[in-house]
C-alpha cells in the first residue's frame, strides 16, 4: 500500500487550505458536506490524524471516529427528515476510494430515492 500523501485534498481541507462546509468538529474528528453528494445531506466524517484508509489506521483512533459517525448519522437523519441512513467507507482505488485520507460517507436516505451515481 502507498504511503499517506500529505497533499491529498482532505489533508488540505483539514489544514484550512481549501474551504469546506463543516458541520461537526471535536478533538479527533471533522465532518463536512460532500461536494458531489449522492443524496441530499451527504456528509464525510474523517479523523484529524493522518491515515490513508482503515487498513493503515491506528486502531486507537477508531472508537472516537465511529462514535462521531453515529452522532452525525442520527443528526443527519433528523435534519433531512430521512427514512434511513447509508454509511459507506472505501479502502484503496479498486474498492472505490478516490481521496486517500480515511473517511466515512454518511448519507440520509428517503423511501424510493436511489443514490446518485
Ligand atoms: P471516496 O470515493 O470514498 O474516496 O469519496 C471521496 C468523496 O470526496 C467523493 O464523494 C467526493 C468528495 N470530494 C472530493 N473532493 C472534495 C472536496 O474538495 N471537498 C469536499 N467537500 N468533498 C470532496
Amino acid at each position: 500500500m502507498s504511503a499517506y500523501d500529505t497533499n491529498n485534498i482532505f489533508a488540505k481541507i483539514l489544514r484550512g487550505e481549501i474551504p469546506s462546509h463543516r458541520v461537526y468538529e471535536d478533538d479527533a474528528t471533522v465532518a463536512f458536506m460532500d461536494v458531489m453528494p449522492q443524496a441530499e445531506g451527504h456528509v464525510l466524517v474523517l479523523p484529524k490524524t493522518p491515515s490513508r484508509n482503515i487498513l493503515d489506521a491506528d486502531a486507537s483512533t477508531l472508537p472516537s471516529l465511529i462514535g462521531a459517525v453515529q452522532k452525525i448519522a442520527i443528526a443527519a437523519k433528523e435534519a433531512f427528515d430521512a427514512d434511513g441512513v447509508t454509511i459507506m467507507q472505501f479502502n484503496e482505488a479498486p474498492a472505490g476510494q478516490s481521496v486517500f485520507h480515511l473517511h466515512f460517507h454518511v448519507i440520509p436516505r428517503r423511501d424510493g430515492v436511489p443514490l446518485k451515481p
